[in-house]
């Protein structure tokens, strides 16, 4: 296993979401025990503490049910920054959220930087949601759920979020764990190329599968990859920690596989941790099953040989 220089940034936003509480997700994965269990394995950690949103004057949007959209905005500005820096020095960035807004920022930040080495810029999305609304298109107001239709360049956001330059090609997105998808995003998704393994594909032919056939095109385009993990993606009978749970997630078995897939593919360029809220965990539960995801996304195997006998 190579060592990697892991950088840890945190993102204590918790404007995207009605629920407070994702403020205080990034001292949870650090208490949890993250940086140790990165260098139990080998790598080492710089902890360059938590990103501060912008200052910026107040703004409007037509749709009213919209809250914080200025917040938001200070945060993706913020944090587009971070991640273009920490993306530049080579490092691997895992930003601890906050909420899922946050990769408004994130995601521009480390496509800027593909574009800049001429690399297609790839997003597996781990997800009980698309987070594909638009401002135009969300009716819970909560911009937690725009992050994934920004980062592609969708129309929806101009003059209110900060410009995309560099927009994620959608055919080079991939959605799993999917069970919750909103109207607007339904058609969305059916009139973009991205790739989607909604729960009902996973149950007929298991998680690995789609994850393979994604992992194969990044490799093929010799890509970046950035991996947005959303607590949500898991099952809430694991993971309760998250404002919106969602019945029938990902399993503790299944969860584990799609981290160690991942490790064993080498393509992981950037990582984002989101939607914990530690306000909702029974004894920081949620917040070390994270960090324990993370180890396996990080080279903790079971044995030191192959796991598959053919
Ligand atoms: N699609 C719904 C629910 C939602 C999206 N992301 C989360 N929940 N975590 C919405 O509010 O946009
Ligand atoms: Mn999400
Ligand atoms: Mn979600």
């Amino acid at each position: 296993m190579t060592p990697q220089n892991c950088t840890l940034i945190g993102a204590p936003v918790q404007e995207g979401t009605h629920q407070p509480g994702c403020l205080m997700g990034p001292d949870a994965f650090r208490t949890a025990g993250l940086a140790q269990e990165l260098t139990s394995l080998g790598h080492s950690v710089t902890d360059r503490g938590n990103v501060a949103p912008r200052a910026l004057p107040p703004q409007t949007h037509e749709n009213q049910a919209i809250h914080h959209l200025t917040e938001t905005r200070a945060w993706a500005e913020a944090l587009q920054e971070a991640a273009y820096t920490a993306a530049q020095s080579g490092d691997l960035p895992i930003f601890l959220g906050g909420d899922h807004s946050l990769s408004i920022g994130t995601v521009a930040g480390v496509a800027r930087h593909a574009a800049d080495l001429d690399q297609p810029q790839f997003v597996l999305w781990l997800d009980a949601h698309p987070d594909m609304h638009t401002l135009g298109t969300t009716s819970s107001g909560n911009l937690h759920g725009t992050p994934l239709a920004y980062a592609m360049g969708v129309e929806g956001f101009e003059g209110h979020y900060p410009a995309n330059e560099h927009p994620v090609d959608p055919a080079n997105v991939c959605l799993i764990g999917i069970r919750s998808v909103d109207p607007a995003e339904r058609a969305l998704i059916a009139n973009l190329p991205v790739q989607v393994a909604d729960m009902r594909g996973i149950d007929e032919t298991g998680i690995a599968a789609p994850l393979r056939e994604f992992l194969a095109k990044v490799e093929a385009a010799k890509g970046r990859l950035h991996v947005s993990l959303d607590v949500d993606f898991l099952d809430p009978g694991i993971a309760s920690a998250v404002g919106t749970t969602v019945p029938g997630g990902a399993t503790f078995r299944e969860a584990h596989l799609v981290m160690e897939m991942l490790h064993e593919s080498g393509l992981m360029t950037s990582l984002d941790l989101v939607e914990l809220n530690p306000f909702l965990d029974e004894r920081g539960k949620t917040a070390r099953l994270m960090v324990d995801l993370c180890g396996s996304l990080m080279g903790r195997r079971v044995l030191d040989k192959p796991t598959r006998s053919h």
